[in-house]
């Protein structure tokens, strides 16, 4: 029965099949993404934990005990994101948030991007307002924490926030002002400063490029850029990182509220959650400073053609409808432009009972398969939760099926959303 539906698809289909070609950076770029989508929610993301999703450190401080994979509250893309815990009255990396040098092949320049989201009452200190967020890049001894940097005990660059959460980058370089970094506020086109927002996503991109090194000596040719939801707010120049032959080897998460005394501590509780973390050694590898990340959310019941299916009105959030599954059951989607060959989230909004239904994605009538994800049970066919799987689709035009392989539960939604 599939392989005559199968054949009518195909023969319904218009568009020839293109070629299967990979991911136009695969070849060339050091792409690497963390969407968070990997671990259960609900638990520490240890360094255990990011070694899993390819992602190395030597040590870390918080990750253990200040970490949390959120499926339940927020997330950029897909179901989950990385929560970091900033506790009320706790100031630096032993007490407050998250650290860890992440691993990165060296290289003079990198590009690092990923989504924050700061909790709805975060507090930005007591009585003095500082914090580091997130990722910065950094490279060979990392020089930061008041060091003078020399040259030959590397360097580091980071997000972090000031007074009213004002945005800005803190960076230790060969002759930084005083005893601590140098920092640039984050400045929109028309010259006004930029705040990062609460109970809302942001991007942040940063790019380093590591300064030229003559006979021991540092040019002044080193830069930092940093991108405020695709928008250039900072561009550093002619700084002096290394004498020697450093580069930029760390993502390196150093996220933690201070300041050096307790009046930096958060007044209350405070969160941070992280999203789509992306490194690269080549621009285009981030969509995010290519006008956005291609994505497109389909309502499952606005299929062009189905084989089974009922639809009814849904109980999740945004009300509408949803369709509901057996065994065998189908849903195709005609004419989706897909722009670019590329990586994608696929997130399915899905609600059932059963602990073994099997939902399986395809294009072009089931030319290509996309693979299957293991739904899981949500507790009911009222509860509702997105799953989601990363695939490697070819441009050109395609018509999306999607195949109950094992039945028994309602899909709200789909979205395809580029990684990289
Ligand atoms: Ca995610
Ligand atoms: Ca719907």
């Amino acid at each position: 029965m599939r392989r005559t539906v199968l054949v009518a698809l195909l023969l319904i289909a218009a568009a020839a099949v293109p070629a299967v070609t990979p991911a136009a950076s695969a070849a060339t770029s050091s792409l690497r993404y963390n969407t968070f989508e990997r671990p259960e929610r609900g638990t520490a993301y240890t360094l255990g934990a990011w070694a899993q999703d390819g992602w190395t450190a030597p040590w870390e401080q918080g990750m253990s005990t200040r970490t949390w994979i959120d499926g339940y509250n927020f997330s950029h893309t897909g179901g989950k994101s990385l929560r970091v815990f900033y506790p009320k009255g706790k100031i630096g990396p032993a007490d407050s948030g998250a650290q860890a040098p992440l691993q990165l092949t060296r290289g003079r320049e990198y590009y690092l991007s990923y989504w924050v989201r700061f909790s709805s009452d975060f507090s930005w200190g007591t009585t003095e307002f500082a914090g580091k967020v997130g990722l910065g890049l950094a490279g060979g001894g990392s020089c930061s924490g008041g060091q003078v940097c020399d040259g030959t005990n590397g360097f580091s660059s980071r997000m972090i926030w000031r007074s009213g959460g004002k945005a800005a980058i803190y960076y230790y370089h060969m002759g930084h002002a005083g005893q601590y970094g140098d920092f640039v506020d984050l400045t929109r086109p028309d010259g006004s400063l930029i705040y990062y927002p609460r109970g809302q996503w942001v991007n942040l991109v940063q790019r380093l490029r590591v300064n030229t090194v003559t006979a021991g000596s540092a040019n002044a040719d080193g830069e930092i850029d940093i991108w405020y939801n695709g928008v250039q707010a900072a561009s550093i120049r002619g700084l002096r990182f290394v004498t020697n032959a450093d580069q930029v080897d760390k993502a390196y998460f150093s996220s933690f509220a201070g300041g050096a005394t307790a009046s930096f501590a958060p007044a209350n509780d405070s969160w941070i959650w992280y999203d789509d973390l992306k490194v690269s050694n080549t621009r285009g590898d981030i969509c995010e400073l290519s006008g956005g990340c291609h994505t497109r959310t389909f309502q499952a019941e606005a299929y062009t053609l189905m084989n089974g299916v009922t639809t009814a009105a849904t109980s999740d959030t945004g009300g509408g409808q949803a369709t509901a599954f057996d065994t065998g059951d189908w849903i195709a989607f005609g004419n989706v432009n897909v722009p670019k060959p590329a990586r994608y989230l696929v997130e399915y909004r899905i609600a059932t009972a059963a602990s073994n239904a099997r939902l399986s994605l395809d294009i072009n009538a089931g030319a290509t398969p996309l693979g299957e994800v293991t739904l899981p049970n949500t507790g009911g066919t009222t509860q509702w939760r997105t799953v989601s799987r990363e695939v490697e689709v070819p441009a050109g035009t395609h018509q999306f099926g999607l195949y109950a392989s094992t039945g028994g539960f309602s899909l709200n939604w789909w979205k395809l959303t580029q990684i990289a």
